[in-house]
C-alpha cells in the first residue's frame, strides 16, 4: 500500500492529453499534473477540471504546468506531446519533430519520475515507445505504448453498429502496429462468446476490418482540423487503470518483443497482462500463418521508422 496519493502525470495537454486527464480524474485513478510547453494552456485546462470535480464527484486534483519538475515523483506517465502530420510533411519530417520531442520528455522523466510506468501515445506509435525504451533506460515492463486498445475499441464499436447490438460484451484483439498494418484477429473476436464468424458473412466482417483499419482516416476527414481524441484518451487510461489498479488485465499494448511471436528489438502491438508492475507479461496466442506473417510485415514497418530515426540521428 502506498502512503501517499497517486499522481499520474499527463505530457501534452492538447486533445488527447487533456481528455485522458480529465477521464483519469473522472474514475479517480489519481491526481493529474498535465504539463505542456504552450504558456497557460495546461493551468487553463487543470483549473477547469478541478473546477468541474464538485459537479462531477470527483475529489481527484489536476494542476497546470510549464515545468518539467512538477511531474517529480510521479507514478505513471501519459505522453501525448507531439505533432501531428501536417500537409506537405513526410513521413520522416514527423519522425525527426516528434523523436526530438519525445527525446526531450524522456529525459525530464528520467530525472523527475525514475520509478514511473510510461504510457507513449504520440506517433508514430511504435517508433516512438522504441525511442522513448531506449531513451528512458527503463526495464522494459515500465515503457508501453497504446494503440492496439484504440484499434480494438473501434473494432468493437463497428460490429455492434453492424449487429445492433451492445457494445459491452464485445471482445476484440487488435496487434501488430498502429496503422496500415494492423492486425485484427476475428478468431479471438466474440460477442457474449459468440464467434463473430457465427454472426456475419465473411464479406462484411472484411469490410468492418478495412474501417477499422482507416478508423484513424475516417475521424481526420470528418473533422477536418485535428485527430481523433476522445477514444485514443479512453484507451490510454484503460491501460493505467489496469496499473493503478493492478487488475492483471489483458489488453493489446506496444511492448518491446524479445523473441515473443518470433520478434526481436522492435516495439509492436501484443496481447499483455497489465498489472502494478506494468506489463507483468506478454500472452501468446496461436496466430494462424496469414496473421504471423502480417504480424510480422507489421513490425517490418516499425524497423523502418526506427532506421528513419537512426538515419537522422534521433536515436
Ligand atoms: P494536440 O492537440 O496538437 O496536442 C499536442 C500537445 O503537445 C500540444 O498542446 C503541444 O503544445 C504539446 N507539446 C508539444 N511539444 C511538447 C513538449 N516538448 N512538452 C510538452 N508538451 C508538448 O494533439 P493530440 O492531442 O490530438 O495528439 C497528440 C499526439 O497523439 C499526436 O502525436 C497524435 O498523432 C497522437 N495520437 C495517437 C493516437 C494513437 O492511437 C497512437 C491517437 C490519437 C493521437
Amino acid at each position: 500500500m502506498k502512503d501517499k496519493a497517486i499522481k499520474i502525470a499527463c505530457i501534452g495537454a492538447g486533445n488527447v492529453g487533456a481528455t485522458a486527464a480529465q477521464y483519469c480524474l473522472e474514475l479517480e485513478l489519481g491526481n493529474v499534473v498535465l504539463c505542456d510547453i504552450v504558456e497557460g494552456l495546461p493551468q487553463g485546462k487543470a483549473l477547469d477540471m478541478t473546477q468541474a470535480g464538485p459537479i462531477r464527484g470527483y475529489g481527484s486534483l489536476c494542476t497546470g504546468t510549464n515545468d518539467y519538475a512538477d511531474i517529480a515523483g510521479a507514478d505513471l506517465v501519459i505522453v501525448t506531446a507531439g505533432l501531428p502530420r501536417k500537409p506537405g510533411m513526410t513521413r520522416l519530417d514527423l519522425l525527426e519533430k516528434n523523436g526530438m520531442i519525445i527525446s526531450g520528455i524522456c529525459e525530464a522523466i528520467k530525472t523527475q519520475a525514475p520509478d514511473s510506468t510510461v504510457i507513449i501515445v504520440t506517433n508514430p506509435l511504435d517508433v516512438m515507445a522504441w525511442l522513448a525504451y531506449q531513451k528512458l533506460g527503463f526495464p522494459k515492463n515500465r515503457v508501453l505504448g497504446m494503440a492496439g486498445c484504440l484499434d480494438s475499441a473501434r473494432m468493437s464499436a463497428f460490429i455492434a453498429m453492424e449487429l445492433n447490438v451492445s457494445m459491452k460484451n464485445i471482445n476484440t484483439m487488435v496487434l501488430g502496429s498502429h496503422g496500415d498494418t494492423m492486425v485484427p484477429l476475428p478468431s479471438y473476436t466474440t460477442v457474449s462468446g459468440v464467434p463473430i464468424t457465427e454472426l456475419m458473412t465473411p464479406d462484411r466482417l472484411e469490410a468492418l476490418i478495412a474501417r477499422t483499419r482507416d478508423g484513424g482516416g475516417e475521424i481526420v476527414r470528418l473533422l477536418k482540423t485535428g485527430s481523433a481524441y476522445y477514444a485514443p484518451a479512453a484507451g490510454a487510461v484503460r491501460m493505467a487503470q489496469a496499473i493503478l489498479r493492478n487488475e492483471q488485465q489483458l489488453l493489446p499494448c506496444a511492448a518491446l518483443l524479445e523473441g515473443e511471436y518470433g520478434l526481436s528489438d522492435v516495439f509492436v502491438g501484443v496481447p499483455c497482462i497489465l498489472g502494478q508492475n506494468g506489463i507483468e507479461r506478454i500472452q501468446p496466442l496461436k496466430l494462424t500463418d496469414d496473421e504471423q506473417t502480417a504480424l510480422e510485415a507489421s513490425a517490418a514497418e516499425v524497423r523502418e521508422g526506427i532506421e528513419g530515426l537512426r538515419s537522422l540521428g534521433v536515436l
